[in-house]
């Protein structure tokens, strides 16, 4: 692969700078950098030209939280979010959907509940939201800020939290149920400095979550470098580590007080050298769309001209290379022509949970850090859930090659649909 890395290389690195956020994050690296949207500006021409020329990922800023999509119990409201994802999807910009459980904007009936009745409650709006947009959300906020600031690494106390520890795991199945293709992230303030309690605590959880099978594939780092919070010369220590438990990361509401060139081009860098890191959301287009304006922490002044932070960041973006092939060896020195090293690894099935109707099958591979591993699954059993791999399927939909993309091990949900028995094979793993 070596070859064929390098070569990739210098034909992006002589290949003309892109000149958008989006572009260059796709073009240089195969990552997304995209924008919290208000329904309410998107009749505001002066906000869509740069929504559009800029931004190939959009987070509905408030449409989709629990008050917004159940206003009443059962009664459900889609229109602000639907406008929101039809602008988006129309224009090839992948959405992440924010947020599906959350302590904070509660519709008040949700507000007054407590114990199985809210737990249900939750479970209901969770499934009844994700199935309303089957396949049209990239990555869902499946649940948000469930833990506490300060120093006591717990859990955040809340009606949620009240119905018991297992709320959390119990969402996710939820998510992944009503929308099996779907990434599913735990989303998080304040867990940006690898130091701090509260982001030790979400790492254990996640850790904990990927020893026992439970869905998730994401964390999302809110990263609000607002109010009293700062850049930590250690954030890109916290997204490696959470990335090696092997899910992938985001920053999913980036703003800075004040904007500095210096913080954007940092936390772009970091995210850069992360394999795992596929991206970037501000939290707002102008200072103006800010939850927090009085900073004037974003990428555009009130009168959406770029700042310098802006050119900072699309800099250090078109710098970026692709992920999936990172550059850790010089390339070889060699014929130009020579094929890239290709041989054999071994890839070891570790069995995960089994529930009722479905398993799950994590795929350790050593003997080489690219490789492919191709797997056969006997049908009627099918694969509805994948992580940290990139996953193609032949016509039958039977067999599967995975590809490296960044973690040695990537893990996969099977749908038994009859036949309890059968398990994976091995069919082969090559490396390159
Ligand atoms: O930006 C959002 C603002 O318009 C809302 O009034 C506020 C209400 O809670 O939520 C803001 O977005 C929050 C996001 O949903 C979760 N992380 C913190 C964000 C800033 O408060």
């Amino acid at each position: 692969m070596g070859l064929l890395v390098g070569a990739a290389v210098m034909v992006t690195s002589s290949a003309q700078a892109a000149t958008t956020l989006g572009a260059s994050a796709a073009e240089r690296s195969g990552r997304y950098f995209g924008t919290a949207v208000a329904a309410s500006r998107l009749s505001d021409s002066a906000y869509t030209t740069i929504l559009n020329r800029e931004f190939n990922q959009v987070t509905p800023e408030n449409e989709m939280k629990i008050d917004a999509t159940e206003p009443q119990q059962g009664q459900f409201s889609y229109g602000n979010a639907d406008r929101i994802v039809q602008h988006a999807r129309s224009r090839n910009m992948q959405v992440r959907g924010h947020t599906l459980a959350w302590h904070s904007q509660q519709p008040g009936w949700m507000q007054n509940m407590s114990g199985s009745t809210l737990r249900n409650a939750m479970l209901n709006h969770v499934t009844q939201v994700a199935t309303h947009f089957r396949g049209q959300i990239a990555w869902w906020d499946v649940v948000n800020e469930a833990f506490a600031d300060g120093s006591s690494g717990a859990r955040r106390d809340s009606n949620l939290q009240r119905t018991g520890n297992d709320w959390i795991e119990a969402a996710f199945r939820a998510a992944d149920a009503a929308d099996p293709n779907a990434q599913l992230c735990y989303n998080d303030y304040n867990i940006d400095n690898w130091n701090d309690a509260k982001t030790q605590a979400v790492y254990r959880m996640v850790q904990d979550f990927r020893s026992r099978g439970v869905p998730i594939d994401c964390v999302g780092l809110q990263s609000h470098f607002t109010g009293g919070s700062n850049y930590p010369s250690n954030y890109r220590t916290t997204l490696s580590s959470f990335a090696a438990l092997g899910v992938d990361v985001h920053i999913t509401e980036l703003d800075i007080r004040n904007a500095p060139s210096d913080a954007y081009r940092n936390v772009t860098n970091d995210c850069l050298a992360v394999a795992r890191c596929k991206g970037i959301t501000v939290w707002g287009i102008r200072d103006s769309d800010s939850w927090r304006s009085g900073e004037s922490p974003l990428l555009f002044n009130g009168s959406g001209q770029k700042k310098a932070a802006y050119d900072a960041v699309l800099a250090a973006l078109n710098n970026g290379t692709t992920p999936t092939n990172p550059v850790t060896t010089p390339p070889p020195t060699g014929n130009p022509t020579t094929p890239p090293p290709s041989g054999n690894c071994t890839a070891t099935i570790t069995p995960g949970t089994v529930w009722g109707d479905r398993y799950n099958t994590s795929v350790t591979v050593s003997g080489a850090s690219t490789w492919s591993v191709v797997v056969a699954i006997t049908a009627p059993q099918k694969v509805s859930t994948t992580w940290s791999g990139s996953f193609s399927w032949d016509s039958s939909g039977n067999v599967m090659t995975v590809r490296s993309n960044g973690s040695n091990t990537f893990g996969f949900t099977t749908m038994m649909n009859g036949n309890s028995s059968a398990r994976p094979q091995i069919r082969s793993c090559t490396a390159g």
